[in-house]
């Protein structure tokens, strides 16, 4: 029989040969201090408890052989892939200027690196991206065409922001998506539980939601 993940707003059939597990921006910019995050204005502590749930489904999904591909936001040291539009936007560090971790949000600088809790391991692409969603001005969609993918178990930061944009987008070309809620996390946590009803109303308009436990057992 099929194994289906238990969600809202009902179950979801997959096939662990046909799904990637795709952990949205855990890097130190948004989930550490002084990182892009902070300097925003936002509380980093308020998105750190995805850390754990997204270790047990990294680890479920890593056990399963189900392909994990991690991303990144960020902008070439340069800056010439950083729409001034978005450059001039911040709160008290804008992209590109020096805080404790590097230059923010910038490729190669501490802060632009996934976490240690969820380092990516050898044969997991990592997407660099410049904007919100993992399918702009990615090769996204080619690597997970080419593996045949058609289910996303997406997680990471923040709910509203990078995860939600990523699956409006997987949504529009096919992909089924699943979010586990306690795998995300959102500095406003009114914004997380709406952005997640909001995924799961109008019968999965643009996806499941799900939780860490569930998506862990159905992959063991
Ligand atoms: N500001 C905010 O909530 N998020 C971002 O800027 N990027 C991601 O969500 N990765």
């Amino acid at each position: 029989m099929q194994p289906s993940f238990q969600a809202e707003p009902f179950a979801l059939p997959f096939d662990p040969a046909t799904t990637a597990l795709v952990m949205i921006d855990m890097q130190r910019d948004f989930v550490e201090p002084g990182g892009f995050g902070e300097a925003l204005g936002n509380d980093v502590n308020l998105v750190r408890s995805a850390i754990g749930p997204c270790q047990q489904v990294l680890a479920a999904a890593r056990a399963a052989g189900v392909m994990v591909i991690h991303t990144r936001e960020g902008h070439r040291a340069d800056l010439t892939d950083c729409p001034p539009a978005k450059l001039t936007r911040g709160g008290k560090t804008f992209i590109g200027e020096p805080g404790p971790m590097g230059r923010i949000l910038v490729r190669g600088e501490k802060g632009h690196d996934i976490i240690p809790e969820l380092y990516p391991v050898a044969g997991e692409p990592v997407i660099d991206k410049p904007g919100k969603g993992a399918f702009y001005q990615t090769d996204l969609h080619l690597i997970l065409q080419t593996r045949g993918i058609k289910t996303l178990v997406v997680c990471g930061v923040t709910t509203e922001v990078c995860v939600t944009t990523t699956v409006r987008e997987a949504n529009d070309r096919g992909y089924e998506c699943i979010i586990p809620q306690d795998c995300v996390g959102s500095y406003f946590p009114e914004f997380q539980k709406s952005a997640l009803e909001m995924i799961k109303a109008q019968g999965a308009i643009f996806g499941w939601v799900s939780n860490a436990a569930a998506i862990s057992a159905a992959l063991a």
